[in-house]
């Protein structure tokens, strides 16, 4: 706004010199007039000793408005100028104090995400951020979709980061990211699952999730076995907010779901009717009454899906773009 106004104040002084100096600029010089004027009286007079006093006379004349014009249009000029140079002056101030608060906000947004983040700089090369962890089961999961918005829990135990946080760090425009799933199961044995890139979509299109190749020993429970089972480019869902592809219904374990997050007792995650994964799970350990837990399902043992007890998944810094 302020850089349009000043633009047009610019423009208006350059059309006003261009006039002035095409207007002012085809005014004879006072020379002529003088002269041609001059020459007029010269051919009407009688030769004497009163030509040059005559000459003076209407050299008087010429000169007097030509000085008014000159002395006018200098004056204009030095007004124009110095509109013009207040106007610089003025545009450079505002200039240099967006830059400034751009720079604060900018800072302002670091500062905010790094007391806001975990992260990991001993796991694997470090520069990990842990965007949600579990491990005891203290913190409760099922939560409404306001909660797994903005994150809950504490980052020095269990937590969901939240999915605005998230989505801020995995597509910054200058970086791409990786994600890790890391898994412990009940009799303590491990397996992981990694993508080699990671991102979210917007808040419009509900988050959904994107993710690049596999690798790992726990299997790729994001994607399943079967096609309606793959979660990639699937919106986030909770029991508030029905994203699930269960539109109206899914059958699953012989049972008719119209919401996955309900059939995985009130968790969030991104369901697609409703998949093999769900790290979001209720936690086994403290509610082993419940028929859902923290699911991986394409990590087996003898033919089952493993029980798992702990799990985190951290995104990383993969290039810059
Ligand atoms: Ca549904």
């Amino acid at each position: 706004m302020v850089q349009s106004s000043a633009s047009s104040l610019i423009f208006l002084n350059i059309i006003f010199f261009t006039w002035a100096d095409t207007v002012f600029g085809n005014v004879k010089p006072c020379s002529a007039m003088g002269s041609s004027t001059a020459s007029f009286v010269e051919g009407a007079a009688s030769p004497g000793t009163n030509q040059s006093a005559d000459k003076s006379q209407e050299k008087k004349k010429c000169y007097v408005p030509c000085d008014f014009q000159a002395k006018v249009l200098r004056e204009e000029k030095h007004y124009m100028c110095r509109n013009l140079q207040n106007s610089l002056v003025e545009y450079a101030r505002n200039t240099k104090k967006m830059i400034r608060n751009m720079m604060d906000d900018h800072q302002s947004s670091l500062d905010y995400l790094s007391n806001q983040v975990l992260c990991e700089m001993e796991f694997r090369g470090g520069g990990w951020t842990v965007i949600q962890k579990r491990t005891e089961g203290i913190v409760e999961f099922q939560r409404t979709w306001s909660d797994y918005l903005d994150g809950f829990g504490d980052l020095s135990g269990e937590f969901w980061l939240g999915l605005r946080k998230i989505f801020h760090i995995a597509n910054q425009k200058t970086a791409s990211f990786m994600l890790y799933v890391g898994l412990e199961s009940e009799d303590d044995t491990y397996a992981y699952a990694s993508y080699d890139s990671f991102w979210l979509e917007d808040e419009a299109c509900s988050f959904k999730i994107h993710l690049g190749r596999y690798s790992g020993n726990a299997g790729d429970a994001f994607r399943g076995y079967r096609e309606e089972d793959n979660q990639i480019s699937s919106p986030f869902s909770t029991f508030d907010v029905d994203n699930d592809g269960c539109n109206p219904i899914c059958s699953l374990q012989d049972q008719q779901v119209k919401s996955c997050s309900n059939f995985s007792e009130k968790t969030g995650w991104w369901f697609s009717q409703c998949g093999l994964a769900n790290l979001n799970g209720i936690h086994q350990l403290t509610r082993r009454m419940l028929t859902t837990g923290i699911r991986w399902d394409t990590w087996t043992m003898d033919g089952k899906p493993v029980k798992i007890k702990s799990v985190s998944m951290k995104i990383r810094r993969t290039y810059f773009k």
